[in-house]
């Protein structure tokens, strides 16, 4: 029997390169004379997955030439001094991005806090004035993890103009986004977005060239649900025990990535895919607020 191999879409090459343009761009910047970008990271809780996340932003900061600082907090700091803290940043010039670092303790209220945050600081593009532009096709701030998809899609030579994508997930963080960057101007998708309540999702999902899971579940995406030669894109990042691994778990996408493999035409794999195309994402964003330039 003929089993066909989808191109992998490697995460972690294509971010080494954007990473390496942002320090190009970065060491332009301060030959001028100008002090380095500096970006805030704020984390609260002891969430070992996003710990390891911020660790992994400020590794990449530091070394593209942007200072990077993370202040951590306990699980109970109150909104109000969160709030108090975000002000802070926001009146500080010596700070460019500022980063909340997602989820919050359950007794702080999310949309408060992004709304807090200063538009121009807001490297996340989580504040309703970014996401208005960005629905709107104003150029400027993109949200890393939808941005660094389409990077990825471009980098991979994998047409969009006139495709059918499908979006699993309606998050604001990524499914949302995502939908509205595949169907602007210039990318041309015709864009669907599924969800738990979407009839006949796998066969919607059948129909698409360009299939984006983002739904948090391990394994959801199957090779019923593909259409031959179609780019899978796996923005899960699902922890599974695995008594074999020393850390007790092993990380899956969203995607059942050995079968998939063999009916798409590119994947993304987990980890080493869309994870480090957000952290590279982050990083232009940074240089962006910083400089008001993508280079
Ligand atoms: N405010 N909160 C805010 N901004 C964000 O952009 C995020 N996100 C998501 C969670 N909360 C946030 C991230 O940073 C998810 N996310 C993120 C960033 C990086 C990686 C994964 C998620 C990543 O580097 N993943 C690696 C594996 C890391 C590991 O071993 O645990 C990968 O190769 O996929």
């Amino acid at each position: 029997m003929e089993t066909a191999t989808a191109e992998l879409i490697d995460g972690r090459l294509i971010a080494s390169e954007v990473r390496q343009e942002v320090k190009a761009s970065v060491d332009a910047w301060t030959a001028k004379g100008n002090r380095a970008p500096v970006l805030k990271v704020v984390l609260i809780g002891d969430d070992p997955a996003s710990a390891s996340y911020v660790r992994g932003k400020n590794r990449a900061c530091a070394e593209a030439g942007i200072e990077s600082e993370t202040m951590t907090y306990d699980a109970d700091l109150s909104e109000a001094a969160l709030l108090e803290i975000i002000d802070d940043l926001n009146t500080d010039e010596g700070v460019d991005g500022i980063l909340v670092q997602l989820p919050l303790p359950k007794h702080i209220n999310e949309d408060r806090i992004l709304r807090a945050i200063s538009p121009a600081k807001d490297v996340d593009c989580f504040h309703p004035e970014n996401v208005g532009n960005l629905v709107a096709g104003v150029p400027g701030l993109q949200p890393a993890t939808p941005a660094g998809i389409m990077e990825m899609l471009k980098r991979s030579g994998i047409e969009t103009r006139g495709r059918t994508a499908v979006v699993i997930g309606r998050s604001n963080i990524v499914g949302k986004p995502m939908a509205n960057l595949l169907v602007q101007r210039g990318i041309d998708a015709t864009v669907t977005v599924c969800h738990s309540r979407t009839p006949d999702l796998p066969g919607v999902c059948r129909g698409a060239d360009i299939l984006v899971a983002a739904i948090g579940r391990a394994g959801f995406v199957t090779a019923d649900m593909v259409k031959p030669g179609a780019a899978v894109i796996d923005v899960g990042i699902n922890r599974v025990e695995d008594a074999s691994r020393k850390r007790g778990y092993r990380l899956v996408g969203d995607v059942d990535f050995e079968a998939v493999s063999e009916v798409a035409g590119h994947i993304t794999p987990v980890p080493g895919g869309v994870g480090p195309m957000t952290i590279a994402m982050l990083l232009k964003n940074t240089l962006f607020a910083a400089t008001g330039s993508w280079t």
